[in-house]
This record gives C-alpha cells, structure tokens and sequence, in this order.
C-alpha cells in the first residue's frame, strides 16, 4: 500500500538531508579508500532503505515503485557507491524471492535483507554469457535432494559481503536455450562456492564486484525458486524492475551534476564575466536539463504503470537506455563547462563521469534495452 503523502514527504526528505549531510561530505574518502564506512552502512540500515522494497509484513518499508523510484531520485544525488550498498538488496538481490519465492523462503530471508543485516547478490552473468543471458553454462543437476551446482559467475556486485544469491543455472543440459535455466536463493555459505577478489574499477570505488566460482556445490532443492525451467524468465522480471530502479539514480546523479555544474559556471569567471552568462555555457545546461527532466518524466510513468499492475518491460528499457545514455552525456557537459577543474580530481566531476560509465552497461547494456523495445514494439504490432 502506498505511503500516505505526508509519510512519503518525511521519508524524502530525511533521505535527501542524509544524502548532503551525511554523504555527500564522504564522496572523497570513499572512492581513495574503496570502501564504503561501517558507520555509513549502519545508517544506511537505521534508515531502512535495506529494505525499501521489501512487503512490510516480512520488516521491510514496503515501498511501491513509484515511491521507491522517488527515493533513488534523492539517493542518486552522490557517488553512485552508496546506493551500491544497498542496490542488491532492494533490487536484483533480493527480488526473485520477493516476487518468487515461497513463504518459508521469504520468512527465513527477507526480514534479514530488509534489516540490511544479511546481503544478496545476483548471480546471473559469466564469462561467457553476459548480453546473451539464456546461454548460461552453470550447471544445477538433481541428486536426491540435493542439486549439485558447477560453474563461474562474474562481476557479481556485492559478492564479497552476501550472504545469499539468486543464482540462476541450467537445471536442464539437453537444453542450451531459455527455458533449460532455472533460479535458486542459495546460502553462500555452503560449501564448494569461492568468492574472487573484488575486481579493479574504472569507477563507483567503493562497490565492489567479484566471481563467484561453485565447485560440487551441494545446494538443497528447497532453494529453488519457482519451479524448475523458470529461471530466465524470473531472471527477466527481477531485471524490468531493477532497470527502473538504475534509471532513476540516473536522473539523481544527473540532477547532482547539473547543480554543480551550474553553481561552477556562476562563480567562474572568464572575458571579464561569470560564464554563466555565455549562452555557449547556458546551452549546455539546458540540454542537460531538459533532458533530465524527460528522463524524470520517463521513470516516474513507467514506475505509475507498473504500480498499476501492467507489465512495463517495454517502459523500463526506454527508461534505462534513455536515463543511462542520458547521464553520460551530462556528465561529460559537466566536466566541460568546468574546463580543466573538470579533469582535475578535486573538484569530483571526473569521478562522477567514470561513475556513470557503468550505467549504460549493467542490468542489461544500450544495445539490449534497443533489443527489448523494439521486440515488444513489433510484437504489440504484429
Ligand atoms: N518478462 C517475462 N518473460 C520474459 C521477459 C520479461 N521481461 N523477457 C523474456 N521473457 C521470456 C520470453 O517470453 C521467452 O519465453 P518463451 O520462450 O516462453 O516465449 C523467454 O523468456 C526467452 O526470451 P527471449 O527469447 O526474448 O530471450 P533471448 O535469449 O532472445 O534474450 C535478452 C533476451 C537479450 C533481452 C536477454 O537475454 C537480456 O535481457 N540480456 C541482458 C541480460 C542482462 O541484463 N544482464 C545484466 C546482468 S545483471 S547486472
């Protein structure tokens, strides 16, 4: 059930005075150190946002999309690592079991996910099915009552600190397509699984992604999600979520830039005035504008719709490709209009515009949002 618009105030709020106060002041520190404070992560659990899209019922906010999506819209406004440290855990973590699961599942896990006291990544990418997704090589293969699980997933964000997956494997070798896959929520702590060393970033230090290697793994048959065969398409529907979520800490970060942008460009001078007041200047942050603005449009629709009831899988891939490339491009307007400052570390553009690389490539690339869209296009048509 939605909040009530004045619980929903408070919560915005209090997450964007979080944001400046708290976080904004850390950006620095975060990304020389890689790492994200302890103290950070117990404020981000005191505030609940573990569990924003968690039923309440199972300890979590409960959250709709659209009210979810309004709190990225804040949460977005700093380094994007932050909102790493919770990402997993209300999107792609934690929701094949929200949407999926069973109710012991839910009840063994879900409160633990929404405290923030446990962590679950999402185990679907390996190194050699990324955009292809459906040519997974995992293997899940029945014994008794047991699955025993063979494979390596990679740049799995959170490995390193969860305590569960959503794995997705091939419970079904005879066949190589979609429909062979099926999804778990496995305790990482079982034995046969290795987690790899956080990998080297071009950017968002601070969030780590890392291989996850199962070997032999034992993994009970209670951990499977849905029934056997289902997994891609659980893996699809936690995605079409997941891709608005992205969106909108798009719009955030973007929003962010821009007002850093345009407070550089009023007290910068140059030819004897604030290059405020060049129309060169002012051009670049109209488009950035506008184009944030029909991106905020863009997410808040998409997530209206979905609260509704209808399927948004057309709706969040326009969002995703239009907010992430959207992003980009403000980003790299940002570092222009701060000329060499822009390419300096201290002023924090430069690391904002390597932070935003990865948008346009994770939970799903440009290229496959294009894919998506134009599919569900011509099969509304056809
Ligand atoms: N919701 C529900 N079902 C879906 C779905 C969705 N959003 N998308 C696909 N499906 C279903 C299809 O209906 C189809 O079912 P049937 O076989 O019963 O018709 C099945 O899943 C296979 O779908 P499709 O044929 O479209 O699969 P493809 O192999 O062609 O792949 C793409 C589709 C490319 C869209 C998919 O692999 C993808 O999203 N790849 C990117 C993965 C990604 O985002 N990775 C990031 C990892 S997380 S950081």
């Amino acid at each position: 059930m939605a909040l009530d618009l004045e619980t929903r105030e408070q919560l915005i709020s209090s997450v964007r005075r979080f944001v400046s106060e708290r976080l904004v002041p850390l950006e620095d520190k975060v990304a020389r150190d890689d790492l994200v404070p302890d103290d950070v992560v117990r404020d981000l659990r005191e505030l609940g946002l573990f569990g924003m899209s968690i039923p309440a019922e199972y300890g979590g906010l409960g959250l709709t999309m659209e009210e979810e999506v309004l709190v990225c819209f804040e949460l977005g406004q700093t380094s994007p690592a932050f909102r790493s440290v919770i990402g997993t855990n209300v999107g792609i973590g934690s929701q094949g079991v929200v949407m999926f699961g069973r109710d012991d599942q839910k009840r063994e896990w879900l409160p633990k996910l929404a405290s923030g006291e446990a962590i679950a990544s999402f185990c679907l990418t390996e190194p050699g099915a990324g955009s292809d997704a459906a040519s997974l090589r995992t293997t899940a293969i029945r014994q008794g009552d047991h699955y025993v699980v063979n494979g390596t997933k990679r740049y799995i964000t959170n490995a390193n600190k969860a305590s569960v997956f959503t794995l997705m494997a091939r419970t079904d070798p005879g066949n190589k397509g979609a429909g062979g896959i099926s999804a778990f929520f496995v305790p990482s702590n079982l034995k046969g699984i290795t987690i790899g060393k956080p990998e080297r970033k071009m950017g968002q230090q601070g969030a780590h992604i890392c291989d996850v290697v199962f070997e032999d793994c034992r993994v009970p048959a209670s951990c499977l999600l849905g029934t056997e065969g289902q997994g891609f398409r659980i893996s699809m529907q936690v995605l079409d979520r997941g891709r608005l979520h992205i969106s909108a800490v798009c719009v955030g970060v973007a929003e962010r830039l821009i007002h850093d942008a345009a407070k550089y460009a009023l007290e910068r001078e140059q030819f004897g005035q604030k290059i405020a007041e060049f129309q060169l200047i002012q051009a670049m942050l109209a488009d950035s504008k506008t184009e944030s603005y029909a991106a905020r449009c863009m997410v808040l629709d998409a997530a209206r719709k979905r609260d509704a009831g209808e399927s948004v899988t057309m709706e969040a891939a326009c969002a995703k490709y239009f907010a992430s490339e959207m992003v980009g491009r403000v980003a790299d307007r940002a570092v222009q209009i701060h000329g060499g400052a822009g390419y300096v570390s201290d002023y924090g553009v430069e690391r904002f515009y390597r932070d935003v690389r990865i948008f346009r490539i994770y939970e799903g690339t440009s290229q496959v949002q294009q894919l998506v869209i134009a599919r569900n296009l011509l099969k509304s048509l056809g």
